[in-house]
């Protein structure tokens, strides 16, 4: 668990940068610089919420029935998934999304940029529970960039003397003005699996993305920026990529969302996941001592 006191000597930024512990016991590292603010949760390295001073309402949705628990994943933000995306591909008792999401992350640096935005650097620590889950030799990174946009990296490097095999997604929840209001460019003529209710039908995408149920695509082999168009809230956000074959659409709707429990009452109109992934048939095969990089960058904007 963080200390508090030597996270802020050794990483705060007067002003800028600070820790602190939230009910629950989480400990959540506060951004707050000329661009606008963030927080992230040092379980998971998970970015929580992200509102640029450009827009009235944040662009990264945060349930407000979020359940901040060590080792319960957390309802909104970016969550990591890795090393695996979905349910294990073998034992259905590990759990869904791998368990980067909910075991300690540590910061390794942290630095302002000349254009003011604030740079955060992560690791997954080495813990015997991940180890248990995945026995390989790894090093998994995050850099953070908190400015005018927002930057995400997810870097890992294999370490150990044979392939890994990696599934991943920065499963993004964007905020909305309502689930109904919206329509999501860039993947008209993907093939996807349409993964709702269960199922996995291969199908194609025509036209923009338009949510009207549950809705929950995997859509393979495409490395294409992706813009949600906000009708509601007058905005557009831009959703640029690199390192990912795979984009994951998805919104539970009223019955699924009821079941999970922590979106509240109307949460799940307020949010679309748009998530950059290799999952599926676009998984990423690492060699000994390869790297590899999955990297968005999010931007908000007003609409034309
Ligand atoms: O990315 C879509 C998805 O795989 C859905 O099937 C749903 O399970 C969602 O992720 C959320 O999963 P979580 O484990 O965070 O509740």
């Amino acid at each position: 668990m963080t200390d508090l006191s030597a996270a802020n000597a050794r990483f705060g930024l007067s002003g800028r940068i600070r820790f602190k512990e939230i009910p629950g016991g989480l400990v959540v590292m506060e951004v707050s610089n000329i661009h606008g603010n963030a927080a992230i949760a040092m379980q998971g390295g998970h970015v929580m919420s992200w509102h640029p001073k450009s827009q009235v309402e944040p662009v990264v949705w945060l349930s407000r029935f979020a359940k901040f628990a060590p080792g319960k994943s957390i309802r909104g933000g970016v969550p990591v998934c890795w090393p695996w995306f979905g349910p294990h591909p073998a034992d259905p008792a590990l759990p869904a999304h791998g368990f980067a999401r909910t075991v300690p992350w540590e910061v390794t640096a942290t630095r302002e940029l000349e254009n003011g935005a604030s740079e955060i650097a992560l690791a997954l620590t080495e813990t015997g529970q991940a180890r248990a889950m995945w026995p390989h030799r790894v090093g998994v990174s995050l850099r953070v960039t908190v400015g005018a946009t927002l930057e995400i990296a997810l870097i890992t490097q294999n370490r150990d003397d044979h392939d890994l095999v990696i599934g991943e997604a920065l499963h993004t929840y964007f905020q909305i003005g309502d689930i109904g209001d919206i329509r999501i460019r860039g993947l008209e003529g993907c093939e996807y699996l349409d993964k709702a209710g269960g199922g996995s039908a291969r199908r194609r995408q025509d036209g923009p993305v338009v949510l009207s149920a549950e809705t929950d695509r995997i859509y393979l082999n495409t490395e294409a920026e992706c813009v949600i168009e906000d009708a509601r809230l007058q905005r557009r956000i831009r959703v640029a990529k690199s390192g990912s074959r795979s984009t994951v659409v998805w919104n539970p709707w009223t019955a699924k969302a009821d079941k999970m429990g922590d979106f509240g009452p109307d949460g799940w109109r307020r949010m679309v996941c748009v998530e950059s992934a290799n999952a599926a048939e676009n998984l990423v095969t690492l060699v000994p001592g390869a790297e590899h990089r999955l990297w968005v960058r999010y931007a908000a904007e007003a609409l034309p």
